[in-house]
């Protein structure tokens, strides 16, 4: 092939002809090139919305037989057999196609075999045969691996495969290769270079991280076409700023929903709600927000009230309000077949189920009984979803928690040829199953948006790459065992990492009966976690935090306030990450990658980059090794200072949380309330640790978007060894805080606001 014919170039896209067929490589910006083949060329993606390319200056060349790529921040070679290098700027190799064979591990299973196993129990998995195309890269000694969303397991994903097919899997033990959510993505690092790969590809897709061989990894997908971002980062954070652009920032929440929620499945009536709420008030525990499971529902229909139990919803919802609570309800995509239930005959009338191939509308079984599904990937489909939502906004619910919506089915899995449309193009499950999540979420969001004007607030159990956008996330059933504690840490770092960073699990465990100690545990440990729920299942024990007496009651106590009071320095972090993407809770490879400490490092994580959380998550201990990375360290208790990159043993009583403050950190304290109250908020500290510090503190009124408009106010706090000043960096909101406290071990100084120079000042 002469060179005139190896490629063509348009503006940042070049097509390069290969052996393998056309690849299209698009520069988004000079660190984010975006890959195809002919087949995922024209289709759209869930996941990226609007244009995100930026002016690259671009060279394009062809050297030694190769197409070279080259914008200023790397360089990609493509050779005729479409193979394709990328190298840094200091021309070290970041990532490579792996040119060998592969080699397939043979496993010994005959039919016989099965069937034996399968009569002693055991369920026999498949290995994954998804293998329309794969993608294999040389994987290296120093190869680590982060993302892939809510997988099970530890940190680092090398040696491990996964699959992207979104499941409702009540066991979570780590040999589990997939669960609710499906976010193809992955971080690289070897401590030098670092990148992300994104395959945004919803089709059933496989990752071999290292497991197959110690020489490549691979990505394999059943269907659709070839279809992946690289984005180069100098670390883990850069990548996951990269990744976030592409795919979109979690964005900031109401504030109340950084306050404590309880659920439970079911507060089945009226009076257990009530119940729980005084209690929880009488007990002096801070909360914010009770959760309506699935029996709120009449039948299950959802989008209905069962009049028995919630005799007046609304007049609840509004007494609730007066003692400040919230209230989120379920709601699952299965909509009961019914000819008496008016939204199953709007759907049918309207065609807004999935069908089967002969267009008759399919159905399965959940919760309701016979169901159908909402085709959520037809616009029309997701309107009438958001339109529905005025059932609750009316009612004066504030959020809505969406579940099953992997799509999960009683009645067996939904068949392959099952239609579910890609916006107007018939399609099938095999493309839609793992984007059902997203869009439903997605139509929820935009219904509460239009009903209230307020930031909504949704959860969902199901999610693809991009859903950040619209929903946080749980981690849906996990079980009251250490294990699953154990888990949770891993498992929200990685989340935040692929984007979602308002998560979190079930605090106390939503399968089986927990206990006293691994409920202090798991408060100590989860107070952190930017979506604080306890929530277990029927047919448990009952795990509010006075079911347990005392000390678990003031333990728990002691951390939900320790939780408001710092809720200022997560609602910090949140408004951040709308421009950095960064999650609240992260891995501490975040930071420190080139660190080997902390590559795998489980029991430990960060909030924000200041706050060091080393929980406890195993029965019986008092004492743990804490890692402390570079720079020096205070304990949050006592104030002892301890040098960075060290390993420290610490005590950690029952009543204790290891907590760590980097140095130079400034920390806003809040008094302690009960419950979130913007309007209230008019004083704040902030708290030095160490010698000097700067700190961007934001505030705005909480609840809408008028912050988009500039309506927030943005301080400066800078304590110097001979100077402390409070700057009002963007002032656009009102009110202002009367007074700022600025403190430095145990010596406070207060600042007033003087309206008539508007600046603070010391009387
Ligand atoms: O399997 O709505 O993960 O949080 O309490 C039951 C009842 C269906 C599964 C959810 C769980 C919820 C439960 N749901």
């Amino acid at each position: 092939m002469n060179h005139v014919n190896m490629y063509e170039q348009e503006h940042q896209t070049v097509k390069i002809n290969t052996i393998k067929g056309n690849l299209w490589l698009t520069a988004l910006t000079p660190e984010i090139i975006h890959i195809q083949d002919d087949a995922a060329h024209a289709t759209n993606s869930y996941a990226v919305e609007g244009n995100k390319q930026e002016v690259v200056p671009l060279t394009v060349a062809v050297q030694d037989g190769k197409v070279e790529i080259t914008t200023p921040k790397l360089r990609i070679e493509i050779d005729q057999d479409g193979y394709l290098d990328i190298f840094n700027e200091h021309d070290q190799v970041v990532l490579a196609d792996y040119r060998g064979q592969r080699e397939k591990t043979v496993v010994q299973f005959s039919e016989e075999q099965q069937e034996l196993l399968k009569a002693e129990g055991h369920v026999v998995v498949k290995q994954s045969t998804a293998s329309k195309l794969e993608v294999v890269k040389v994987l290296n000694t120093n190869d680590h691996f982060y993302g892939l969303g809510d997988k099970t397991g530890f940190l680092d994903k090398r040696g491990y495969t996964y699959d992207n097919w979104n499941t409702d899997e009540p066991n979570q033990g780590e040999e589990v290769t997939k669960l609710y959510k499906s976010i193809p993505f992955l971080i690289g690092t070897n401590g030098i270079t670092t990148y992300g790969l994104f395959f945004d590809n919803s089709f059933a897709s496989h990752f071999d991280l290292g497991k197959e061989s110690t020489k490549y990894f691979y990505y394999t997908v059943a269907g659709g076409g070839l279809d992946y971002y690289f984005m180069l980062g100098s670390n883990v954070a850069d990548v996951v700023t990269n990744y976030t652009y592409l795919t979109g920032r979690t964005p900031l929440p109401q504030k109340w929903a950084l306050g404590y929620h309880q659920s439970r499945y079911s507060y089945k009536t009226e009076q257990d709600v009530y119940q729980v709420t005084q209690k929880l008030r009488e007990l002096q525990l801070p909360c914010d927000t009770v959760h309506l499971d699935i029996d709120y529902m009449d039948g299950y229909r959802v989008f209905t009230v069962d009049k028995n139990r919630f005799p007046d919803m609304k007049r609840l919802l509004a007494d609730l309000k007066t003692n400040h609570f919230k209230v989120v309800t379920i709601i699952d995509p299965g909509v009961k077949k019914d000819d008496q239930y008016h939204i199953y005959c709007e759907g049918v009338k309207a065609q807004l189920f999935a069908t089967n191939p002969d267009r008759s509308v399919y159905t399965n079984s959940v919760w309701p009984g016979v169901s159908v599904y909402p085709d959520f990937g037809q616009a029309k489909t997701r309107q009438w979803w958001a339109c529905n939502q005025k059932f609750l906004t009316d009612l004066g619910v504030s959020g809505v928690w969406n579940d099953m919506n992997e799509p999960a089915s009683f009645n067996g899995p939904i068949p392959d040829e099952t239609v579910f449309f890609d916006e107007n193009q018939p399609t099938t499950i095999q493309k839609m199953h793992n984007l059902y999540g997203h869009n439903m979420a997605r139509a929820t969001y935009a219904g509460f948006k239009k009903q209230t004007g307020n930031r909504p607030f949704v959860i969902t159990r199901a999610a693809y790459a991009g859903t950040q956008k619209y929903s946080t996330v749980w981690t849906g059933d996990n079980r009251s065992s250490w294990a699953a504690l154990q888990m949770m840490i891993p498992q929200l770092c990685n989340l935040g990492l692929s984007g979602f960073s308002f998560a979190g699990t079930d605090i106390g465990g939503f399968l089986g009966d927990t206990n006293p100690e691994l409920l202090t545990r798991w408060i100590e440990a989860g107070i952190f976690s930017p979506l604080l729920r306890n929530h277990s299942c029927a047919g448990t024990r009952m795990q509010e935090p006075w079911q347990f007496g005392e000390p678990t009651l003031a333990i728990y106590r002691k951390y939900l306030q320790l939780r408001y009071q710092l809720i200022d320095y997560l609602y910090d972090l949140f408004a951040q990450g709308e421009s950095d993407g960064l999650p609240i809770m992260r891995p501490l490879v975040t930071h420190y990658g080139t660190d080997p400490e902390v590559l795998n490092l489980n029991d430990e994580f960060l909030v924000g980059s200041d706050l060091l959380v080393a929980p406890v998550v195993a029965p019986g201990v008092t004492k743990r090794m804490v890692y402390l990375p570079e720079g020096s360290w205070y304990d949050y208790w006592t104030g002892y200072s301890y040098a960075g990159q060290a390993y420290y043993l610490v005590d950690a009583p029952l009543d204790q949380l290891p907590l760590f403050v980097k140095d130079g950190a400034i920390i806003p304290l809040r008094p302690v309330t009960e419950y979130i109250d913007v309007q209230a908020e008019n004083m704040i500290t902030f708290k030095l640790w160490g010698e000097q510090g700067t700190y961007h503190h934001y505030q705005d009124n909480g609840a809408d978007f008028a912050y988009q408009n500039g309506e927030y106010n943005l301080y400066e706090i800078k304590m110097t060894a001979n100077n402390d000043a409070i700057r009002l960096m963007h002032h656009g909101y009102q009110p202002v805080y009367r007074q700022i406290n600025l403190q430095r071990g145990d010596l406070v100084i207060s600042f007033y606001f003087d309206a008539t120079v508007q600046t603070y000042k010391t009387k």
